[in-house]
């Protein structure tokens, strides 16, 4: 594999439960020991000052209207957006838990007629476009009978229920062109290793040896 000019961008992306979390850490070690250098991010990043009222809304312990928190799930990605066109620039790969998908489709599921997915999506445009985006398909019935489903605020099943729908109606959009949908009902290992290669394809594309784009 010849050398990469500028590191890769990398979405883990699905429901609650999908397993994200769980490849998202399988996946920086795998590229680790390919001897990439990774830097491992989430969003929300539940640690900044936006983070912390995210979080303070995602647990119920305040308000939000439904505008202004889909905003600040999208500024909580504005404010690190440099980073991580830095950190590519620098030659990092940069894996993400979750991305502007999450943020377009969760925010849409509300099913208000003012908060549409090109609404949602507006907020995002220009932020760095990922070079893959892996969505963790797993039917809702199936993530809801994985551990502590039923916590936050967006864990019902009606709400999962839409969630995917929207992925799939993102999928047919100009959004759809990164994401690879790798099927997340098998085993751990199963789904790892059909990750990896899904990335290591990416990783050789002829798109790898020119700049990060951004979202338009
Ligand atoms: P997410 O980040 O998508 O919410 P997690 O990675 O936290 O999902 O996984 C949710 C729960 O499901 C955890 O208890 C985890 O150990 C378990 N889990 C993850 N992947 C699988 C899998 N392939 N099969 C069964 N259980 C899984
Ligand atoms: N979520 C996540 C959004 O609604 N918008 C976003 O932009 C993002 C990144 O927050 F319910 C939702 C999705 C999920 C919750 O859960 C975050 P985790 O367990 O931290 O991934
Ligand atoms: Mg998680």
């Amino acid at each position: 594999m010849p050398p990469l000019s500028r590191g890769a961008l990398i979405v883990i992306e699905g429901l609650d439960r999908a397993g994200k979390s769980t490849q998202h850490a399988r996946l920086c070690q795998n590229l680790e020991s390919q001897g990439r250098r990774v830097k491992s991010l989430r969003f929300p990043d539940r640690t900044t000052p936006i983070g912390k009222s995210i979080d303070a809304y995602l647990r119920g312990e305040s308000q939000q209207e439904d505008h202004v928190i889909h905003l600040l799930f999208s500024a909580n990605r504005w404010e690190a957006a440099g980073q991580i066109r830095s950190a590519i620039e620098e030659g990092f790969t940069v894996v993400i838990d979750r991305y502007h998908y999450s943020g377009i489709v969760y925010s849409a599921a509300k099913d208000k007629v003012d908060l549409s997915l090109k609404w949602a999506r507006d907020p995002e445009i220009g932020l760095p476009r990922p070079d893959v985006c892996v969505f963790l398909d797993i039917a809702p019935e199936v993530a809801a009978k994985r551990g502590n489903f039923g916590r936050e605020k967006y864990e019902t099943s009606a709400m999962q229920k839409r969630v995917r729908e929207l992925f799939y109606e993102l999928m047919g959009t100009s959004d759809g062109l990164d994401i690879r949908v790798v099927d997340a009902g098998r085993s751990v290992e199963e789904v790892e290793q059909d990750i990896i290669e899904r990335v290591n394809d990416v990783m050789e594309q002829p798109k790898m040896a020119k700049p990060l784009t951004a979202i338009l």
